[in-house]
């Protein structure tokens, strides 16, 4: 009985010892649920998110072990007010974005721009319920406070926190190892943030991503040397320095239409199967336009993002994670800017979510004038992962029709996403069945019926421009962002080609994505063998529209008579040969043999280097911003 009671006395001791901690752990638990809850619409497991969000709010708690009874307290207490704040401030972002607030966009001002003004109507009474106990707890600190408890000495203090520390630490990373297994490059690149908080919670969302900009920011702290930064803005001002006329500023004044097709590539074009053409109206348009079938997609870990950035900035990727969110505070000389510069409404539309891939913060950074994402489109049709490419198009080509000439409209689209199972969403868009015979029910077979959908919702899209008359004074540009077949999934693919042993050249030329410009009047159709890539699109257009092009890594593909490909992971390509550089391996692209190393390969191997690490920092030291006031300083001083 004596020892019962002298437990339960320690137990009790213990609990009035430690009510702070407890308590702090307790609600913050339950305001990250709440929250977490609320940003997961279709579903949510308590059991499935518990453990990285306790862990996550007990690590952030165990701080406080080490400092004394009262300051323990009182910093408990301030951490709680911050966290609720936060929470809220995500809440209202979220109401508006469908989306959680990164570092990124606090960085970029965004806040002011876009929420700012209507944050009065975001905000409900409700969200200060998140508060509440806040205010409640004054008093009961005061008494707390009071309560006679024991002072234990710091080195005990410090042990309490090392042991909760790291008990919960190892939980929290045992979480976030299984999420980063889950989904790769999901946390370097943070191409999904609502996604990541969903399965970690706010806390340790915010925790990464803090985590992310510091690490960038610290490394990016030391200057470059003046010598380095001369010695790359010489390199730039000599690759660009080409005196080609051709289609020089042909298009200038005319408005510009790119679009961006999620996961097509080249192989499904001109391609049957079971004697149905896979893409009919994308060879239809190919036809009247002047084609590119050697361009490759350059993207790295930031896939659609990275196509984007290529694309309209003719830079390469980020070594690791994604250029869309480690860099979107950099400035940049991107197409749109050049294009505004010029007089031009720019505008980039995609009917997905405002912050996957840090859109909302990246497409301010390279100056589009406006974004048109998820919130300004009716959500009347879902085909895979979010509006379907047929009610997209439709509203975009609404939208477009009404925008000021001469404009620049980035449109990308979404419903030939990965992995390509809603088929059903696809038969409901196109006309007829389409049988992908000894491929149906493979992922393979699935992207068939998928990129079929897509071309059909592109058809329609293309022809009803020409019929209303807007491509009598528009250029189109059309290509593909990324591979659409996972490594596993390549047999089918070879398969299909018919290609018995495959070798890295045949996996490399394999990873080529349609490109064709469709001229007025569908002038200068014709098919361009050159070895281009996305890196090149930026360079072609400032040629046809007359826009500076000091700042670019690519080439004018109007001009250039050199095949040049160089991808992120120092492979490369000159058109004649390919140098894959995870074997160290030449191969001779028109026999497909091996071949040895000459110096003119090496030349090129190590160029293709040089300009990776040119392109790292330009990014990492973010030199466009100084090249380009430096540029405005001498022109105001001429
Ligand atoms: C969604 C999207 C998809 O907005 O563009 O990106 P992905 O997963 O293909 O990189
Ligand atoms: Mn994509």
């Amino acid at each position: 009985m004596y020892i019962n009671n002298n437990i339960a006395e320690k137990i009790k001791k213990f609990f009035i010892n430690n009510l702070d901690i407890i308590y702090f752990v307790i609600i913050l638990s339950i305001k990250a649920f709440n929250f977490d809850k609320s940003i997961s619409p279709t579903y949510f497991s308590y059991f499935y998110v518990s453990a990285a969000i306790i862990s996550s709010v007990a690590i952030l708690g165990s701080i406080a072990l080490i400092f004394k009874n009262n300051t323990r307290t009182r910093l408990l207490y301030i951490f709680n007010i911050i966290i609720s704040l936060l929470i809220i401030v995500d809440t209202v972002y979220y109401r508006y974005f469908k989306d959680v607030i990164s570092l990124g966009v606090v960085r970029n001002g965004f806040l002011l721009g876009g929420v700012g003004a209507s944050v009065k109507q975001l905000i409900s009474p409700t969200d200060f319920l998140y508060l509440l106990d806040v205010f409640i707890l004054i008093p009961l600190l005061r008494f707390y406070r009071r309560v006679d408890k024991p002072n234990p000495k710091f080195f005990k203090r410090f042990a309490m926190f090392l042991v909760v520390f790291a008990i919960f630490t190892s939980i929290d990373a045992k979480k976030i190892y299984d999420l980063s297994v889950e989904q790769p490059n999901l946390i370097s690149t943070m191409f999904n943030r609502i996604y990541l908080t969903q399965h970690l919670g706010t806390v340790n969302f915010h925790v990464l991503d803090a985590y992310n900009v510091i690490k960038t920011s610290v490394s990016n702290m030391q200057k470059l040397p003046q010598e380095r930064q001369d010695e790359i803005k010489a390199y730039l001002e000599k690759k660009n320095s080409s005196t080609g006329t051709n289609f020089k500023g042909a298009a200038a004044g005319k408005n510009l239409i790119v679009i961006q097709v999620e996961a097509l590539q080249q192989f499904v074009i001109n391609q049957k199967i079971n004697g149905q053409e896979i893409t009919p109206n994308l060879n239809r348009w190919i036809n009247k336009s002047m084609y590119f079938d050697n361009y490759f997609y350059q993207v790295a870990a930031g896939n659609t993002s990275d196509a984007e950035f290529l694309s309209n900035n003719s830079l390469y990727p980020a070594a690791s994670g994604a250029a869309y969110y480690m860099y979107a505070g950099d400035s940049y000389s991107s197409l749109a800017k050049e294009m505004d510069d010029k007089g031009y409404y720019t505008a980039a539309l995609h009917g997905f979510q405002e912050g996957f891939w840090n859109r909302n913060v990246m497409y301010k950074a390279e100056k589009f004038d406006d974004f048109y994402g998820e919130r300004t489109y009716n959500l009347n049709e879902n085909v895979g992962l979010g509006l379907s490419d047929k009610s997209f198009l439709n509203q975009a080509f609404d939208k477009i029709k009404t925008f000021s000439q001469p404009y620049f409209a980035f449109n990308i689209t979404l419903s030939s996403h990965y992995p390509y199972d809603d088929v059903k969403g696809y038969a409901k868009g196109t006309t007829g069945t389409f049988n992908t015979g000894k491929y149906n029910n493979t992922l393979f077979g699935d992207y068939l019926k998928g990129i079929h959908y897509t071309d059909q919702q592109l058809g329609m899209f293309l022809d009803k421009l020409q019929a209303s008359g807007m491509l009598n004074n528009s250029i189109v540009m059309l290509y593909g962002d990324h591979y659409a077949i996972p490594k596993n999934d390549m047999p089918s693919l070879y398969d299909f080609e018919g290609i018995k042993n495959p070798t890295d050249l045949d996996w490399y030329e394999l990873q080529k994505v349609p490109m064709f410009i469709h001229f007025p009047e569908d002038a200068n159709k014709g098919v361009n063998h050159l070895y281009t890539g996305q890196i090149d699109l930026f360079p072609t257009i400032a040629n046809l529209y007359n826009l500076p092009n000091t700042y670019m890594l690519g080439k004018d593909m109007l001009n250039s008579t050199e095949g040049d490909v160089k991808f992120r992971n120092g492979s490369f390509t000159d058109g004649k040969t390919f140098y894959v550089s995870w074997t160290n391996t030449f191969y001779n692209i028109a026999n497909k043999k091996v071949i040895p190393s000459n110096p003119d390969l090496n030349a090129k191997k190590n160029t293709t280097l040089k300009e990776l690490q040119y392109s790292d920092d330009i990014l990492n030291h973010n030199l466009l911003k100084k090249f380009l006031q430096e540029d405005s300083q001498s022109k105001a001083g001429n």
